[in-house]
């Protein structure tokens, strides 16, 4: 099967298969009219504008069957005058019970349309250079790689990740004997997604939780990349799953810090442990863990400052409350969560080598893709550092952070490619 494919069987959810879920459910409720079970299908209603156009295309296909019913019925039979009045009315049809299936097909559909909508500008700016660059250059050369080559650095995906790709596609192509540009944009995106996970096994990779027992994730990273916003936006998405959090504002340096993760605490609903401006934040990351353990939360998560009169401070201070995390909690910070600005390019880069020399970074978490036309810096990231990037923040709402999906991410860089090859393979 095509990637291409792949990718629009993983994340689109065709009007067909609703309609015959819609279809099977109809027919079965004629044979046993069990009760609907309750499942989570509730929840994802109103979360995403897919469920919006689900409903219309329901809506819409509903007031077509009646328009095609009233056109078959005319004239009327004067017999079925006297049937009861309700006779041509549809049966009153209960919440329907989508099957686990369907369910799971909308939450990669949701994921996929928040992943689709933040990186909107990197897209526009990619899908226009490779449209362009294949009617320029029909069939496959040296110059068309070199060019791609640009297109690929314009977007942030980094010198040696570029020069890794471009060789990797030379090879399929001339193995799949690939004549035409046009049949080149697929391969790119599999290369892509390839590209990223390296040797490493293709899956999402998930925060570490210790189960059964209190779990700790510290957040560093310089000023303004999106700390305190993360921790608001995770804390809320945790609470949602059900979990117990707290949150533990060290940040003592900057004025405000502490109020803006209170009140990012306020929103989300969860406890928030802070001291006075100044003090030492190690400390209130000691009462942090104290406060979380006896309130039997389930996942501690700590902010830093960014911003300390100069570096060398900084890491010490990073340094002394990751050591006071670990004497607490021998497996403890079960992440360490580097956040970085994506629109800062590679000045990324450069800060995620700093941190990565002073501590043991984890994971790293990707801000403001939807702010930037360069959003390849993803893969830039993963290919230099070898650290997973396990969280983005594709806007400003509490809702647009999400677990970071290679597939996602280069769906949404391809759809408009993937729906243009759609519709011209359906005109010919
Ligand atoms: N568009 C967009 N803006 C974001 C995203 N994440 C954070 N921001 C914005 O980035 C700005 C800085 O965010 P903060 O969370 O205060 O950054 P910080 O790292 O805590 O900064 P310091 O506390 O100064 O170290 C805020 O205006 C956020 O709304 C994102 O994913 N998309
Ligand atoms: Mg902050």
């Amino acid at each position: 099967m095509g990637f291409f494919k792949k990718l629009k069987e993983k994340f689109v959810i065709e009007p067909e298969e609703v309609k015959e879920e819609k279809d099977q459910i109809e027919s079965g409720k004629e044979k046993d009219d069990e009760e609907p079970l309750e499942t989570d299908f509730e929840e994802l209603k109103g979360e995403t504008t897919h469920e919006d156009d689900f409903n219309s295309e329901l809506e819409e296909s509903e007031i077509e069957d009646e328009e095609s019913v009233i056109e078959v019925e005319e004239p009327l039979d004067p017999e079925l005058l006297s049937m009861p009045e309700d006779y041509f009315n549809e049966p009153e049809v209960e919440e329907e019970m989508p099957s686990e299936d369907l369910v799971e097909a909308k939450k990669e559909a949701s994921i996929a349309t928040k992943f689709r909508d933040g990186l909107a500008k990197t897209r526009n700016s990619f899908s226009t250079k490779i449209n362009d660059l294949v009617a320029r250059y029909r069939t496959v050369d040296e110059d068309f790689f070199e060019e791609l080559e640009e297109v690929l650095i314009s977007a942030d995906v980094g010198v040696s990740a570029v020069m890794e790709i471009i060789e990797e596609l030379e090879m399929e192509v001339k193995r799949r004997n690939i004549k035409d540009t046009k049949h080149v944009k697929e391969v790119i995106s599999e290369k892509l997604v390839e590209l990223y996970y390296g040797d490493d096994q293709e899956d999402i990779e998930e925060l570490k939780v210790n189960d059964g027992s209190l779990t700790v994730y510290l957040f560093v990273g310089v000023n303004g990349v999106g700390k305190t916003t993360t921790i608001g936006k995770l804390a809320h998405q945790l609470k949602s799953e059900g979990k117990q959090v707290t949150l533990a504002a060290g940040d003592t340096f900057r004025a405000g810090a502490i109020d803006q993760l209170d009140e990012w605490g306020k929103r989300a609903g969860v406890h928030v442990v802070k001291h006075s401006e100044g003090s030492d934040p190690a400390a209130v990351i000691f009462d942090g863990i104290k406060s979380a353990k006896s309130k039997g939360s389930d996942i501690l998560i700590c902010d830093t400052a960014g911003r300390l009169q100069n570096k060398v401070n900084l890491m010490n201070e990073l340094s002394k409350v990751k050591r006071v995390i670990e004497r607490e909690i021998p497996d403890a910070p079960h992440e360490v969560l580097l956040v970085l600005d994506a629109t800062t390019g590679q000045n990324a880069m450069s800060q995620a080598k700093t941190f990565a020399e002073a501590t043991d970074v984890s994971g790293i978490v990707l801000t403001k893709l939807d702010g930037t036309a360069k959003g390849g810096i993803v893969l830039a990231i993963r290919n230099e550092l070898k650290i997973p990037v396990k969280l983005v923040g594709l806007g400003e709402k509490v809702t647009d952070l999400e677990r970071f999906d290679a597939d996602a991410f280069v769906y949404g860089l391809f759809a408009d490619i993937i729906d243009e090859e759609e519709s011209s393979e359906l005109e010919s």
